[in-house]
């Protein structure tokens, strides 16, 4: 009986000792090992990049074709820190329907595309949801003449919605949870449906808040519109992947952090070289000066450096694109977590 305790008790030892053998080569692995998104992007020589079809603020092409917005910018920044090129870039327009299936099939790397993470998109569809690039709900744009307040009072009017988003089941679950039923209108695409709304085939139209705001700025007459400042529901938007590459989600997720820390430590596309010889620690490894952390993720230390000096830290980001001189969104939950915000980052350490 001792004997056989004495047999099982090495067993598990040299069980105990393979299993830690394999986890540090599994963790060796995690180290300088390119993953296949990563290989299969620098043998393309471009970023493929699921987007908008087109949502002022997140992506949008301007009169001469160029594409810009918070989306796009991420995009880039990913390319800066992939490619050592912010501009090799392949921007794939996807519409919300369809966006999912482009992903999956292969046909983009990442989706940036005012996105919510949610659940069934995490469990379900198997995607990796790596980070919130901003912070919405969904809201009302309306026309100021039906004189309505707030969201229960639109029981009774018809508002345009797009198919394939997560707008429909929010408008069905407040009806479920209200008892106040909304009519709805549906489209493919929100110019579609911005258009029917302006008709007056509906009463207004319903979307991220964030998105709602981009949309007002192209009506022919933003002034006979509003957006109610009642939220139906949560949408963090961020970046998705397809699960079953670590490294990629990894570099996915650290870059959004970068970006962040950026804001946080004052490093700006204007003096992100210049940070090289400052002499907080944290700041040095975020623009690669000490440390390997670039390696660690497969790429060279000055990756997070170029995604910044590429498109600025994410409240340079938010200053173009919603900024004053932009949407005039205030920066309310986008704002950092030491300004009243939400984006708290993880420690580059
Ligand atoms: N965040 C929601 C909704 C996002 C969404 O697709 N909104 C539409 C309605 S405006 C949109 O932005 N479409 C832009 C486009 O197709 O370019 C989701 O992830 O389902």
């Amino acid at each position: 009986m001792k004997h056989m305790f004495a047999r099982a008790g090495q067993f598990a030892a040299a069980a105990f000792g393979a299993a830690l053998l394999l986890s540090t080569a599994a963790q060796a692995q995690i180290g300088p090992a390119p993953g296949p998104t990563v290989d299969a992007i620098k043998k393309r020589g471009a970023l493929n990049c699921g987007i908008d079809t087109g949502v002022p603020g997140f992506a949008a092409q301007d009169n001469s074709g160029t594409w810009k917005g918070l989306d796009i910018d991420y995009c880039r920044a990913i390319a800066a820190a992939v490619l050592g090129d912010a501009s090799k870039v392949k921007f794939v327009p996807t519409t919300a329907a369809a966006r999912f299936t482009v992903l999956q099939a292969g046909e983009i790397d990442v989706l940036i595309r005012d996105s919510t993470l949610t659940f069934s998109r995490s469990a379900q569809l198997g995607l990796d949801e790596v980070a919130v690039n901003f912070y919405a709900g969904q809201g009302f744009l309306v026309r100021k003449s039906i004189g309505v307040t707030k969201a229960a009072d639109l029981q009774g009017a018809t508002i345009c919605v797009i198919t394939g988003a997560t707008l429909e089941l929010n408008i069905a679950d407040f009806a479920r949870s209200t008892g106040a039923k909304i009519g709805t209108l549906l489209f493919e695409k929100p110019d579609e449906a911005v258009a029917a709304m302006e008709a007056g085939r509906c009463d207004g139209y319903t979307d991220d808040t964030g998105s709602l705001a981009g949309m007002r700025s192209t009506l022919k007459k933003p002034d006979d519109w509003f957006v109610m400042p009642e939220l139906i529901s949560k949408e963090p938007l961020g970046l998705h992947a397809r699960s079953g590459d670590p490294r990629w989600q990894k570099i996915l997720f650290w870059l959004d952090t970068a970006l962040k820390s950026g804001e946080e430590f004052g490093v700006t596309k204007a003096n992100a070289d210049s940070m090289k010889t400052n002499k907080d620690p944290f700041i040095l490894r975020l623009v690669g000066a000490e440390g390997d952390f670039g390696k660690l993720l497969g790429l060279d230390n000055e990756w997070a450096l170029r995604a910044i000096k590429a498109v600025g830290n994410y409240g340079e980001l938010y200053e173009t694109h919603f900024g004053p001189n932009a949407l005039n969104l205030p920066r309310g939950l986008n704002n950092l977590y030491n300004k009243g915000g939400l984006h708290y980052t993880l420690p580059l350490r």
